[in-house]
């Protein structure tokens, strides 16, 4: 299909990708003893109870209260119920044997404008959460940042603006003070990317911006944020946790040689713009270049770039697909399948002349290709840009369109399709480790259906079923097997 491939190369020499993928059917592979599999969620797309125990609005609340914004005009006001069914929701996860489990914290329940003492009862809620994860042998990862902001920091200027670094420090403060004896890992940032590109570039996130010059100062004051975040925790937690970031990086693939620009272009906006300063403690001299119509960088300040790099116990990497991209002639209608909703914003700030052209199937129910040897080369390319860096899939799952069937009385999702989907990156994943990449564990997305941002609650990624009418919980074959793989550390034949 292609014939360069490249991630995360810090020149433009694009790098050889996995070319020829077996189709990673593989049942019976075993994985290291002490690989940790787990499950993911994020607060504001289960936690409902949007106006309880002194919870403040989050631009989420703001985005998905505007009319047109999300499919069916859906919103998390209920979402899964979680924050009511808490302990449900926790025996559940003991029973699908999750060894550890990713949440994130809702920073509007901490201090409900951002700024501020913190709220008593939204440090209670999590308490419950982190000491119910721990009572049942589940370790606790905590995500500072899945997308939430406090709507009074952005109505202050939000990601554009430094001050909400600055702000998020001090949060993170705040919970590493109050959680610092019992997380495991800390993730400060979900997908810098999708905060900063499709909140304020595309539009199509919340604050629903179409701004490139916010979206690359967005960029940078989240970088700061997770620098910023790291230090304060350090200065106070009690134990001995891993630090980590989560970030989406893109596998991007050149439709022909004459694409290395292209490649070269998105992987300095959706991958580089990340790693270099978190990574290497410098932004690509490339990614500077093809934004200088945009902006001179000079909102990054002297001693920004030592506190964004840190070092990092693990790198989160989440993965569910591929791009593949071409220079555009400018002539024929342009082609935009990046996989993300199109509501007439770009995501990628200063690469007008980039196309993301349509890929080869199979699909998931978000239209997105199931490519598994895409992961592969992803964390293959990771080890041989961060050869000292450990890894962590910490999002990897697909929507889709699934139904209840009854067998007698009993329901049941038979979601064949998604334990093939399981199961080949999972086999992608193996493959990785027997090349020696340092892969400590895998997350799937996620622990149940929830609300899919733009999508509302269209799409399913769940492992468990959720009935919005009756909010029950039913797991899904999908869950069964993965059940069984977490128990067992190895893939079922
Ligand atoms: O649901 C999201 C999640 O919040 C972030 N990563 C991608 C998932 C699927 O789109």
């Amino acid at each position: 299909m292609s014939d360069s491939t490249t991630t995360l190369s810090t020149d433009s020499t694009p790098a050889v990708g996995v070319q020829g993928s077996p189709d990673y059917r593989d049942g019976g592979l075993e994985f290291p003893a002490d690989f940790v599999f787990g499950s993911a969620t994020a607060s504001y797309q289960i936690e409902g109870a949007v106006h309880e125990d002194g919870r403040g609005p989050s631009i989420w609340d703001t985005f998905s209260h505007t009319p047109g914004a999300i499919w069916n005009d859906d919103n998390g006001d209920v979402a899964d119920d979680h924050y009511h069914r808490l302990d449900e929701d926790l025996d559940l996860m003991k029973t699908l044997n999750l060894q550890a489990y990713r949440f994130s914290i809702a920073w509007p329940r901490i201090q409900p404008t951002g700024r501020g003492p913190a709220n008593q009862a939204g440090l209670a809620f999590y308490s419950r959460l982190i000491d119910g994860l721990i009572s049942r042998g589940i370790r606790p990862v905590a995500t500072l940042y899945h997308w939430d902001l406090p709507q009074a920091l952005e109505d202050e200027g939000g990601w554009a603006a430094r001050s909400t670094a600055e702000a998020f420090g001090e949060y993170a403060r705040i919970v590493g003070e109050a959680f610092g004896d019992r997380i495991h890992t800390w993730t400060t940032l979900n997908e810098p990317w999708c905060s900063a590109y499709l909140g304020y570039g595309s539009g199509a996130h919340a604050p629903g911006m179409t701004d490139p010059l916010k979206a690359l100062r967005a960029v940078h004051h989240l970088n700061l944020a997770h620098g910023l975040a790291i230090q304060a925790l350090r200065g106070v937690v009690t134990n001995d946790p891993e630090y980590s970031v989560t970030l989406n990086l893109h596998v991007v693939r050149g439709e022909s040689a004459d694409a290395a620009d292209a490649v070269r272009q998105i992987d300095a906006l959706g991958n580089r713009a990340f790693t270099g300063p978190m990574l290497k403690g410098a932004y690509p001299a490339d990614l500077l270049a093809d934004t200088a119509e945009i902006t001179d960088w000079s909102f990054v300040l002297d001693g920004d770039l030592a506190i964004i790099h840190q070092p990092l116990d693990v790198l989160g990497v989440n993965y569910y697909s591929t791009n593949l991209v071409r220079i555009w002639d400018g002539v024929s209608p342009r082609q935009n399948a990046d996989g993300h909703k199109d509501v007439g914003g770009s995501p990628w700030p200063g690469a007008s002349r980039v196309e993301f052209l349509v890929q080869p199937g199979p699909y998931t129910e978000m239209g997105w290709n199931i490519e598994p040897a895409g992961l592969e080369e992803l964390l293959l390319s990771l080890r041989d840009e961060f050869p000292a860096q450990p890894l962590m899939i910490t999002e990897n799952g697909a929507a889709f369109d699934d139904s209840v069937s009854l067998a007698g009385d009993v329901p049941a999702v038979h979601d064949a399709d998604r334990v093939d989907y399981l199961r080949r990156h999972l086999t992608a994943a193996h493959r990785a480790l027997e090349q020696g990449v340092d892969l400590r564990g895998y997350f799937v997305w996620s622990l149940m259906d929830n609300f899919e941002w733009g999508y509302g609650y269209s799409k399913r990624f769940g492992i468990v079923r959720v009935d919005y009418d009756t909010l029950e919980r039913l797991p899904k074959d999908s869950a069964h097997w993965y059940a069984q793989l977490a128990s067992t550390n190895r893939l079922p034949a």
